[in-house]
């Protein structure tokens, strides 16, 4: 029990709502881990791995309906529909406390309430900040132990200060008639309830590191954004910093741990993971903006993480991880599609049913997960719990485009880089639910995440951009065009650094670019493609402009803009002086 007088007021009152049995204080011990862990899997509601082959692992299975984030139910609630935006969800302040309250009422009879406080940021650092999440589901805890740090630090950290994000999970009846997840941004406020599945309910992570901490961001002159953290080790041991922001399941963890290609490890490159998802973004005494993941771990896609993809991943949960939604093999192993060629010949299903190769459906859910330590990454950055973060020299944006995007390009300047990500645009995958396959503005990677309007947040980049006296440089990559059989051109993957490497020449000035209608384009010959199977022509070809899809591009982008009223200025210059470029 901790005697922080808010905390202790806000969980009574929520305790006499949700009507807990018992209420049990989180205080991050391995005595607690060791506990909670027995009663779940003595519940069923965790499953002991093979403890030879993955130490301190566990699996898990959440109901058949709650398997990703909901975006039709999550809602940014304020007094003002305006300070939602466009792209959110609203519900008004009062209704939405008054409707979930309703839903809340004795929501936690018969179940024990954990309260969980968890710091976002490295604990030696005066940016981080506290939440505390009240939940009835210990796989909530234990996943909450992975992803932040956990228990006393946290209320260490908050001292008796009032200034803490206020979490509400309750698992209810898992009923996604009645799921809602939703922010009060004015109040500090979480409330998350018929949901089990990561996104929803781990509220660290994207409720708070991004939905509320976009606004505190806003309010606060700094920006927290959906984007992985990295850094590029040359030869000579000097590191520079790049943060990127990919729509959902674009590669950002592949990115984050990215193995350099063999000539280039021989010479003495080396990649270090800062982050895989989050960065929360300040302006630094020297001038230049200073990057942190306020993330302990990583809540990973698991299909198509294997030792050709992502070594580094693998190797990071093959202890004290939580699996979710994977297939789970006889000898309490588990694989995933695009694991490797050699699927087990039976296990059990995501859906807790018999599986072989010949069942005709997926062992494992699409968007099933890993949940592992960051400091078991065998290639996390010693800077990952530095409380100043790291130097951001590059700014990358991206997504999966068939077609348009070439492999890269910069930004002219900081003001056309945010009209790059404004206008920035992905196919859709299984991270969401919704249809799969179709082609979505998703502004910098934060449509699902700014907690508001996203008018204003396109007016804070600029107004940031505008403070920052070095700004990183701003990039756009594309990893994915296709060739007319549909087959990806590039290799990616650890050839990817061959283009992080142009981009980090460029921000030293070490390198020239084309200028184009877009932006810098590289010549061909700067991207080396030495050791890849690609040669100068295809490179060119990625590098290549079509004017017939830029035409398409600039009339999709204007039906984009059109529904931001709250548009910048700035970026309807920007767009105007695209078209004029491109002659259109
Ligand atoms: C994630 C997501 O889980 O972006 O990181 O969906
Ligand atoms: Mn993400």
């Amino acid at each position: 029990m901790y005697n922080n007088i808010y905390v202790k007021d806000w969980v009574e009152q929520m305790a006499a709502l949700t009507q807990p049995d018992n209420i049990v204080w989180c205080d991050g011990s391995e005595e607690e881990r060791e506990r909670l862990t027995k009663e779940a899997i003595s519940t069923g509601e965790m499953i002991e791995l093979n403890q030879e082959v993955l130490p301190g692992c566990l699996y898990h299975r959440t109901a058949e309906n709650d398997v990703a984030r909901v975006e039709g139910r999550t809602f940014i609630c304020t007094e003002k529909k305006e300070d939602a935006g466009p792209t959110n969800n609203w519900m008004d302040k009062s209704a939405a406390y008054a409707k979930l309250g309703a839903l809340y009422a004795g929501a936690m009879k018969g179940r024990t309430m954990y309260v969980i406080p968890y710091i976002m940021g490295p604990a030696s650092s005066e940016f981080s900040k506290v939440g505390i999440e009240l939940t009835d589901s210990i796989y909530v805890v234990l996943n909450m132990r992975i992803m932040t740090r956990m228990g006393k630090v946290a209320m260490d950290f908050l001292g008796d200060s009032a200034h803490f994000i206020k979490g509400l999970h309750a698992k209810k009846d898992v009923d996604p008639e009645n799921r809602y997840i939703c922010h009060f941004p004015e109040d500090n406020t979480i409330w998350s309830i018929n949901s089990a599945y990561g996104g929803n309910v781990l509220l660290g992570k994207k409720c708070f590191a991004l939905r509320i901490a976009s606004w505190l961001g806003r309010q606060e002159g700094w920006m927290a954004e959906h984007m992985l953290i990295l850094g590029v080790e040359n030869p000579k041991g000097d590191v520079q910093y790049i943060t990127a922001a990919f729509p959902s399941a674009c590669g950002k963890t592949n990115l984050a741990m990215l193995i350099p290609p063999k000539k280039y490890e021989e010479m003495g490159y080396k990649v270090w993971t800062v982050g895989d998802d989050i960065a929360w973004l300040r302006i630094g005494k020297d001038g230049r903006l200073w990057a942190v993941n306020p993330e302990a771990g990583f809540f990973g896609v698991a299909p198509g993480t294997s030792m050709k993809s992502n070594p580094n991943a693998l190797l990071t949960c093959q202890k004290d991880t939580i699996f979710t939604n994977v297939c789970l093999k006889p000898d309490g192993t588990v694989w995933w599609e695009g694991m490797d060629k050699n699927p087990p010949a039976q296990a059990i299903d995501w859906l807790d049913k018999p599986w072989t190769p010949d069942s005709g459906v997926k062992a494992a859910h699409p968007n099933s997960r890993f949940t592992a330590p960051a400091k078991h990454c065998p290639c996390i950055s010693d800077k990952f719990e530095d409380p100043n973060g790291v130097p951001v020299s590059a700014i990358v944006f991206g997504g999966r485009r068939a077609k348009v995007a070439p492999l890269v390009y910069q930004s002219f300047d900081w003001e056309h880089g945010v009209f790059v990500g404004a206008t920035m645009a992905s196919e859709t995958t299984a991270a969401a639910t919704g249809a799969v396959g179709v082609v979505r503005r998703d502004p910098m990677a934060m449509l699902p995440f700014c907690g508001y309007n996203m008018g204003d947040y396109f007016k804070h980049w600029l107004e940031m951009g505008k403070k920052i006296p070095n700004p990183p440089k701003i990039f756009n990559v594309n990893w994915f065009r296709t060739n007319e059989e549909g087959k990806f051109i590039w290799p990616g993957f650890g050839d990817n650094l061959r283009v992080l490497l142009w981009i980090l020449a460029r921000c030293n000035g070490e390198v020239d670019a084309v200028e184009s209608p877009i932006g810098y384009l590289p010549k061909a010959e700067d991207i080396d493609l030495d050791g890849t199977d690609i040669d100068l022509d295809t490179l060119k070809g990625l590098l290549s402009i079509d004017m017939d899809s830029w035409t398409e591009e600039v009339k999709d982008q204007a039906a984009h803009l059109a529904k931001f009223e709250k548009l910048p200025e700035e970026i309807k210059a920007q767009y105007e002086a695209l078209k004029k470029r491109l002659g259109v």
